[in-house]
C-alpha cells in the first residue's frame, strides 16, 4: 500500500513536471527573450498582443509559444497580433510557435536571413497559425529573406500548418527535411516554397498563389520521398519547378484551370500555371472550391467541396481493405500511418463530416 501511494505521488509529481509552467509576456517578463531565459523545459510562454522588436534564441527543449492568435489560421480574420519584428532562431527540440505575426525577419549571425531559422538536426517543431509578412522587399531582387528555413543538416517531424507567407524571397525553405506542410497560404513571394533533398516531405492542402518565380521549386540533392497533393495553385509564373533528377509526384492538385497545368511536351493545351518536366501532375483536380483560397476538404473524394454520403459510399467499398486488395482505395487512407482502410481512417473522415469549403458555404 505504501508503495502504491508513493507511486501515485510520483506520477502526479511527474505529470506536473511534464505540464510545465505558464509564463506571461509582458506581465511576468517584458521581453520574450527574458521569458525564454527564465523558462525551463516544458514551459509555455504566452505573449500578449503588441510589438516585440527582438531576435529570439530558443534554446530550451519543449517550449510552447502562444500568441494572441493561437489556433486562428493566418488566412482568416485575426485579433490584434503578437508581432515579433526580427527572427526566431530555434536550436533545441520540440518547439511550438502558434498564433504570432512575424514581421520582416533579420540576418541570423552565421546563418541566413530569416523569420524562423531552425538549426540542423533538431526535431519535433510545430509552426502553426502564424502570419509571416515582409514589407519593403521586392521579390526577385537582391532580397534573400526566407520566412521559415531549416539548415542543411536537416530537421525531422516538422509541422508547418495554417500559416500565411506573404512578401518573402521564399516562404518556406526545407533542406533535407522530414516535414508536413499543410493548409498554408503562400502568396506574392518570389518563391512560395523551396525543397532541397526532401527526406520525407508532404505538401498538401495549401493555397500557393501569385508567386513571382515559382510556387514550389525542388532542388538537389535527389529527393527520397516527396508528395505534393490537394494544393490550389494559381497565378504563379511556374507552379512546380523540378531541378533535381527524381520525378516528383504532384497528382491531384489544381493548377488554376480545369485544363490542367501548361507543359509544352505533356500538356500543351493546359491553361493553368506552367509545370516543369519530370513532374507527374496527371490526374489533376478540375477546380478548387470557388477560388484558390478555398481548398477541397479532407474526405471529399467527389470534388464537390463537401464531405457527405457520396464520399462515404466510396470509402465504404474499401472498408478493411489492405494495399494490394481489389477494393483497396488509397484515396480513403486518410490516416496514412498504415496501409489499411480502418478505424484510423474513419476517425479522420468523421472529423470532417459535412464540412463544406466552397465559397458558397461561407
Ligand atoms: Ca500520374
Ligand atoms: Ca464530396
Ligand atoms: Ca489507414
Amino acid at each position: 500500500m505504501k508503495a502504491f501511494v508513493y507511486n501515485v505521488i510520483l506520477i502526479f509529481a511527474l505529470s506536473a513536471m511534464v505540464q510545465g509552467a505558464n509564463i506571461n509576456v509582458p506581465a511576468n517578463y517584458n521581453t520574450i527573450q527574458n521569458a525564454i531565459n527564465a523558462a525551463v523545459s516544458g514551459d509555455t510562454i504566452i505573449v500578449a498582443a503588441g510589438n516585440y522588436t527582438e531576435n529570439l534564441l530558443v534554446n530550451k527543449v519543449n517550449l510552447s509559444f502562444v500568441g494572441a492568435n493561437a489556433g486562428i489560421p493566418a488566412g482568416q480574420t485575426r485579433l490584434d497580433e503578437s508581432n515579433i519584428i526580427g527572427y526566431v532562431k530555434i536550436v533545441s527540440n520540440g518547439i511550438s510557435l502558434n498564433g504570432f505575426k512575424i514581421t520582416d525577419g533579420a540576418q541570423v549571425p552565421a546563418g541566413e536571413k530569416a523569420g524562423v531559422y531552425i538549426v540542423g538536426g533538431t526535431s519535433g517543431h510545430t509552426i502553426q497559425c502564424n502570419l509571416f509578412t515582409r514589407t519593403g522587399a521586392a521579390p526577385g531582387g537582391p532580397d534573400q529573406f526566407r520566412a521559415v528555413i531549416n539548415e542543411f543538416g536537416g530537421v525531422s517531424s516538422l509541422l508547418i500548418k495554417q500559416n500565411k507567407f506573404i512578401g518573402w524571397h521564399t516562404g518556406v525553405y526545407l533542406q533535407n527535411a522530414d516535414a508536413v506542410v499543410t493548409n498554408n497560404v503562400m502568396s506574392k513571394n518570389y518563391v512560395g516554397m523551396s525543397i532541397d533533398g526532401a527526406v520525407s516531405v508532404t505538401v498538401a492542402y495549401n493555397s500557393i498563389i501569385n508567386n513571382g518565380l515559382e510556387g514550389i521549386g525542388i532542388g538537389p540533392p535527389a529527393v527520397t520521398s516527396l508528395a505534393i497533393e490537394h494544393n490550389c495553385f494559381s497565378g504563379n509564373l511556374t507552379a512546380v519547378a523540378n531541378w533535381q533528377s527524381v520525378e516528383i509526384n504532384a497528382e491531384n492538385n489544381n493548377w488554376g484551370d480545369s485544363t490542367g497545368p501548361y507543359n509544352a511536351a505533356s500538356n500543351p493545351d493546359g491553361k493553368g500555371d506552367a509545370v516543369s518536366n519530370n513532374v507527374d501532375f496527371n490526374p489533376w483536380l478540375a477546380a478548387c472550391c470557388g477560388d484558390p483560397l478555398h481548398l477541397l476538404p479532407v474526405g471529399d473524394l467527389t470534388n464537390d467541396c463537401r464531405v457527405n454520403f457520396f464520399d462515404f459510399a466510396i470509402c465504404a467499398r474499401a472498408w478493411l481493405s489492405i494495399e494490394g486488395d481489389g477494393n483497396w482505395n488509397p484515396a480513403c487512407n486518410f490516416a496514412a500511418q498504415d496501409n489499411a482502410i480502418n478505424m484510423n481512417d474513419l476517425a479522420v473522415f468523421v472529423s470532417h463530416w459535412l464540412e463544406c469549403t466552397s465559397s458558397e458555404c461561407n
